[in-house]
């Protein structure tokens, strides 16, 4: 039969319109007269949504026919944001659907700030997966996104009196329709039960693990559009269901909760994301929520990899798996489980594919962060998954120690097995066996994985551990987040940076140019402008746009030292109130981030914040000179307000901590000068911008090992700085919390006797070079200069480019 294709749909403003109602009327059923704004978001979404099929129909068809490899980025974590501007500005049909709904009387703004911020996702590792699926489709790479679908992404953040308060995010609530439910792509995911061993006297032992409990993954997938769509690629969420919806015996015979018991908790493995952040769970249901989606991602690689070829003789030719940290690492014993005892593959050319196979990524050296899980629980989990746990140790144990003569130190580092304490299995060594790559996500941050956690590993596979640095799509952190500045860029240098973003360079001839400066500087007060809208509607709080905004948004840790820049506020408080002769800086301090629910210093860092700035925002002899203000439910659609509006961006992590940092290079991109330590990727930003277009303080990453290892005395430290001094005692006697006035007290007690993260330490450098920055703005061509500057000597950090060197060096796609 000849089945007709179906035509291309048409981008003209007026059948974007027709269909528009269309949708409206027979997908939604509304009438036009009666339609909410949320009825017109859904009616957009699904007509954007027909002009991406095709091209991703296309897509997929073109990697059938060239036998392309593919590659596959498991991943917990996928914060996405929104998707609407996304994927209109991507297929180049912004000014057109502008144009149809002002034809039928609604505003873009309007409809595409309803759409809720898809948020699966807890901060860096997440949004890095997200702008890296922006970035394969954009560089023509065949790639899929695997993750989990949860009901409730990263919590709302409320205050109730300056404390965070998390409440449940409902991303679903009006439905998804981006998304496709593809209940033909579902797998059945075993937990528990027992393995049986089957032959074994005059044939090789077959297993088969018999699990006790099982679950049914269903598949959501939501096309990712690269930018000009010339690819569209695929992110394929699973969701949990039962096996039995309901148990209807047990509800006939009165038992109506029990009857939907397992059906709750099949569920509720995908329905919430864990808000840890750098610390391990360490609960039983995040293990099954890593082995769920491992478990779903790789049958369906494996099914889609027998669909074009006779047998997995070619897999690390055809297939790349990168392992998005440890969260997915559980993914290697199940290849091996899949290949052996599914495939009937043996266990060496098993482990040989898996090895060609998977690579892995690194996103944090903090101890409590490196993933591991108890022997009894993963055996009473995974029994399979345990024994071959146990097989491939002695493979690898055994070589380290026969042809590399490791000792018994070394043996015992590179285990897979924890046996300091209770006996753990560690996923970090797992996902480092299993892979023939290893990266870092900074160069600082693979040199120091090479001689921490991973030295012993590094020594065993001298070859394994290369650096690929992070980045960031340019698409939506430059040119959707700010329209102003891309369209002075174009108008100054051309179209070319949009498809190759090294083209910034060419700005660099302006960065002196007064005419052009004055543009610059007005971009950014409109983007300022915007925000401190944003503020006074949303708190109350009103802004001066002429201020310096200086801005820390981040996820709250203690290692990314919110603490410091609050400290600093509070003496350069006391500075001006002690010296109102001196010309000080007008300045905003801006913060917004999360803290994980159970971090109790954390929390407290938030509402020592929402303290300081009652007070300081309400003292007449400050004179608006200095505000500070702790801006709610930071998300990536805050961020995108925030980042372009930034004067002064915030990167004064404890050094050797942050991996890698991308809200650093959103900040530079778009035009604001850097206040940082040599930490992560503000070294290679610093290499890029030039020293003199950045301001670096405080000890190095080497200086804090050497510093920590030697007696460090930071009450000491405290005691020979007034300014510090001061500060502290003030935060520690109650000044910013009266009504509670030791509330602080621990917190404060904590930095001068261990301060771990030598916020004591720094201090001195860290005011020094606030001044230091004072002074560059108070002469605003130097301040214009290097703020330019930095936009375009950033075009480096594209993440077009990060993917390109793991396509070339890791994948080989
Ligand atoms: O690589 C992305 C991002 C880095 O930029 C940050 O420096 C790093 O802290 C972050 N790590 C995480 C949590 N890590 N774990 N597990 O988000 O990754």
């Amino acid at each position: 039969i000849n089945i007709p294709q179906p035509t291309p749909r048409s981008t003209k403003p007026e059948i974007l319109a027709e269909e528009i109602i269309e949708r409206l009327t027979y997908r939604i059923g509304k009438d036009v007269k009666v339609a909410k704004p949320h009825d017109w978001l859904t009616a957009s979404i699904l007509v954007v949504r027909d002009r991406i099929i095709d091209r991703w129909m296309e897509s997929t068809r073109r990697v059938y026919r060239s036998g392309d490899k593919r590659v596959y980025y498991l991943s917990l974590e996928f914060l996405i944001g929104r998707l609407l501007r996304d994927a209109v500005s991507n297929l180049g049909v912004m000014s057109e659907l502008k144009d149809a709904l002002a034809s039928l009387g609604v505003d873009i703004n309007v409809v595409a700030g309803l759409e809720p911020d898809a948020a699966l996702g807890n901060g860096g590792l997440g949004r890095l997966a997200a702008c890296f699926m922006e970035s394969m489709a954009t560089v023509d790479i065949p790639a899929y996104g695997y993750g989990i679908r949860y009901v409730h992404g990263l919590f709302r953040q409320q205050m109730a009196e300056g404390w965070q308060v998390e409440l449940p995010e409902t991303w679903l609530a009006h439905g998804n329709p981006w998304e496709f439910e593809r209940r033909e792509s579902s797998y059945e995911i075993g937990f528990g039960g027992a393995v049986e061993t089957i032959g074994g006297y005059d044939e090789p032992p077959r297993y088969v693990w018999k699990p006790a409990e099982r679950v049914i993954a269903t598949a959501y997938d939501t096309p990712v559009v690269g930018w000009r769509a010339q690819r569209v690629n695929t992110l394929r969420l699973w969701s949990a269901q039962p096996i039995d919806p309901i148990l209807l015996d047990a509800f006939n015979a009165g038992d109506h909760i029990g009857a939907l018991r397992e059906s709750n908790k099949a569920e509720a493995l995908t329905r919430v994301l864990y808000p840890a952040d750098a610390t391990a769970a360490g609960q039983e249901l995040r293990l099954r929520q890593e082995y769920f989606f491992s478990s779903a991602s790789l049958q369906d690689i494996l099914r889609r990899h027998l669909q074009q070829y006779p047998d997995f003789t070619n897999l690390p030719d055809k297939v790349a798996i990168q392992l998005n940290d440890t969260h997915p690492a559980v993914s290697i014993g199940e290849m091996m489980r899949l290949l052996i005892d599914v495939h009937g593959i043996d266990f060496d050319q098993a482990w040989e594919l898996t090895r060609g196979t998977f690579s892995y990524t690194n996103h944090t050296l903090l101890p409590e962060a490196l993933e591991s899980w108890p022997v009894p629980l993963f055996e009473r989990l995974l029994p399979r998954h345990m024994q071959l746990v146990y097989a491939i140790n002695a493979k690898i144990l055994l070589e380290a120690r026969k042809e590399k003569g490791f000792s018994d130190a070394q043996i015992r580092s590179i285990s897979l097995i924890d046996e300091n304490g209770d006996r753990r299995v560690r996923m970090g060594n797992l996902a480092f066996v299993g892979s023939h790559s290893i990266n870092g996500v900074s160069s600082l941050h693979t040199d120091l994985m090479k001689v921490t956690v991973f030295s012993d590993l590094h020594t065993l596979y001298p070859m394994r551990i290369n650096n690929k640095t992070n980045g960031i799509t340019p698409r939506r952190w430059l040119m959707q987040c700010n329209p102003g500045l891309t369209s002075l860029i174009r108008e100054a240098i051309g179209d070319k940076f949009l498809d190759d973003t090294d083209a910034l360079q060419e700005l660099d001839a302006f960065a002196d140019d007064p005419t052009f400066q004055e543009k610059f500087a007005d971009v950014k007060r409109a983007n300022k402008v915007q925000l401190a809208n944003l503020v006074g509607s949303r708190m109350g709080i009103r802004l001066d746009a002429s201020a310096m905004f200086d801005i820390q948004i981040k996820r709250i840790h203690e290692y990314k030292r919110q603490l410091l820049n609050i400290i600093e506020a509070v003496a350069l408080y006391d500075q001006i109130r002690s010296h109102p002769e001196l010309e000080w800086v007008p300045r905003v301090k801006l913060f917004a981030g999360k803290a994980a629910p159970s971090y109790h210093n954390a929390k407290l860092i938030i509402k020592l914040a929402n303290d300081v700035a009652r007070v300081i925002n309400n003292d007449p002899a400050v004179r608006g000179l200095l505000k500070v203000v702790f801006v709610p439910n930071y998300n990536v659609s805050l961020a995108e307000v925030m980042v372009p509006a930034a004067d002064l961006s915030e990167q004064i992590s404890t050094a050797g901590m942050e991996a890698s940092g991308t809200g650093n290079m959103k900040f530079a991109l778009n035009g604001a000068l850097t206040i940082g330590t040599l930490d992560g990727a503000n070294v290679e930003m610093r290499d890029h911008v030039g020293e003199d277009n950045i301001v670096i303080f405080g000890m190095t990453a080497e200086e804090v090992v050497k510093v920590r290892a030697d007696t460090y005395e930071p009450r000491a430290l405290i005691e020979q700085s007034k300014e510090l001094s001061q500060a502290l005692d003030a935060i520690a006697t109650g000044v910013f919390s009266p009504d509670d006035r030791s509330r602080f007290t621990g917190l404060i007690d904590g930095i001068y006797n261990h301060d771990w993260f030598m916020v004591a330490a720094d201090f001195d450098a860290y005011a020094a070079a606030q001044r230091t920055v004072d002074q560059i703005w108070t002469d605003p061509k130097s301040w214009h200069s290097k703020t330019i500057r930095n936009t375009a000597r950033m075009g480096w950090f594209s993440s077009d480019r990060t993917i390109r060197q793991y396509a070339s060096e890791i994948w080989r796609a």
